[in-house]
């Protein structure tokens, strides 16, 4: 009945813990200050703005929003297909409240969102609904043939009046095209670039990020 759907949060997710929070937000502000210098990133700054040929400072076209995690189901309190039904599986009850420790093992950027790529372990993907990929190949084709879990990120910012689902979007877009060229080598890992101001940074050694599983409300 409707009591039962309102008490359906807006979305399920891994919240990283504060300390973590601190920690991934510095670095990704890192390579967005190191982004906007390089050489490589100026040849295609039209794709960023319509004034190429004023610099852009990509710290302050990516506004940031809220607590830093990782969805797994978008409930949309109960509006969402599929919502109670995740929310009664068994194991996203048993559990709800648990931590885990996530790999963040790619940071990307786009005109649109900067975030970061969450690799999930077999033991994680329990908690990840099984058709999210096939879901999203209305919004972005080739989706339904990427590996279950693909999808899973950090949105670490937004450009100006963009949401934050563009994120996800945005990473199975780059994730359908054939790996891009190797850009710059930078301290952090590889540089790539997969055209029309798309940004991969292929982490040397993955974050780990500890993250409570729980709920959202708002
Ligand atoms: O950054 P995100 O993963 O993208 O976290 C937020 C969160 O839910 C609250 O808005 C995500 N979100 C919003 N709409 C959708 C949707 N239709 N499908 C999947 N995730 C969504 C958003």
């Amino acid at each position: 009945g409707p009591l039962n759907e309102t008490s359906l949060p807006l979305y399920f997710g891994w919240f990283l813990f504060s300390s973590v929070q601190d920690k991934v937000g510095c670095t990704a502000m890192d390579f967005l200050k190191t982004l906007d210098t390089l050489e490589g990133f100026k040849n295609h700054i039209a794709d960023f703005t319509e004034q190429p040929e004023k610099e852009v400072d990509l710290e302050q076209y990516f506004e940031t929003k809220g607590i830093l995690h990782c969805t797994t189901k978008f409930c949309d309190y109960g509006k969402a297909d599929g919502a109670s039904e995740y929310a009664k599986n068994p194991v996203v009850k048993k559990c709800y409240g648990s931590v885990f420790e996530l790999s963040l093992t790619a940071l990307f950027v786009t005109p649109r969102t900067v975030g970061a790529r969450v690799c999930l372990t077999d033991e994680q993907l329990k908690l990840w609904p099984a058709d999210t990929e096939k879901e999203s190949e209305a919004d972005v084709p080739g989706s339904a043939a990427l590996p279950v879990g693909s999808r899973a990120h950090i949105t670490l910012g937004c450009a100006k009046d963009v949401e934050p689902v563009q994120t996800g979007l945005d990473l199975l877009q780059i994730l359908t095209l054939p790996t891009g060229e190797v850009v710059e080598e930078m301290e952090l890992g590889s540089l790539r670039y997969y055209g029309e101001g798309r940004w991969m940074l292929d982490l040397r050694e993955p974050i780990c990020a500890a993250a409570c599983f729980s709920s959202f409300y708002g």
